[in-house]
């Protein structure tokens, strides 16, 4: 069963885990093989050009996959390859603000770390929400804490926009957030940092499907 935004399972790129551009590449594509149907490109600091060639080689990809595709930030790249939505962060552009740019043409996603953003950001019009870091995960260590499953339970007990679970999810933790009410797992390390992409990936995909 997909959620309301047609996935549940929301794999995010990073560049640094591979040696380069391409591995990165050929990875997000045996995500895909593997049945992932959301992939966000988020390569902070990628030069704008080549951003946009990566781009819309994913965009392509995910296509075939009938996978959805977001950009990272930029609203003007997520036009310009077609992208299925843009996935804002605390310094973005608002959503509000994406609306009067795109309109409908673009799902909006949002980054938050506590209720009132995940409330700010409902309000903004943002079709969904990221929320976390949930478990300690390295890349967040520099925002302090983990929010913790209880913050997460009590952000869905007050949003009614799907609540995608964030950060440090590895396998044995996706029970405990599908149980608190996520809508979705996102995901980088435990997907992109495996060994066995694939084979991580269909792990993750029935674990969040409740078939394992
Ligand atoms: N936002 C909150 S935690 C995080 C982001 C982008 C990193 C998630 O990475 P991982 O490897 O899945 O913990």
């Amino acid at each position: 069963m997909q959620s309301l935004i047609g996935f549940k399972l929301y794999l995010i790129t990073d560049r640094n885990l591979f040696a380069d551009d391409y591995s990165l590449f050929t990875a997000v594509v045996e995500t895909l093989k593997a049945g992932v149907k959301a992939i966000q490109l988020r390569e902070k600091d990628l030069e704008i050009r080549e951003l946009l060639a990566m781009a819309y080689k994913m965009r392509e990809v995910t296509k075939k996959y009938k996978a959805k595709f977001f950009i990272n930030d930029r609203v003007d790249v997520a036009l310009a390859v077609d992208a299925d939505g843009v996935h804002l962060g605390q310094m973005s552009i608002p959503p509000s603000a994406v609306r009067k740019i795109a309109g409908d043409k673009l799902m909006i996603g949002a980054s938050t770390h506590s209720l009132k953003e995940a409330l700010e950001a409902e309000k903004g019009g943002a079709d969904f929400i990221t929320l976390g870091p949930v478990y300690r995960t390295p890349s967040k260590l520099k925002y302090g804490e983990p929010i913790g499953i209880d913050t997460l339970k009590k952000v869905k007990s007050e949003v009614s926009i799907p609540v995608i679970a964030i950060g440090g999810i590895k396998t044995g933790m996706v029970k405990e957030v599908m149980d608190a009410g996520a809508d979705g797992i996102a995901l980088i390390s435990g997907i992109l940092g495996a060994v066995a992409i694939n084979s991580a990936a269909k792990n993750y995909i029935m674990r969040v499907n409740g078939d394992i």
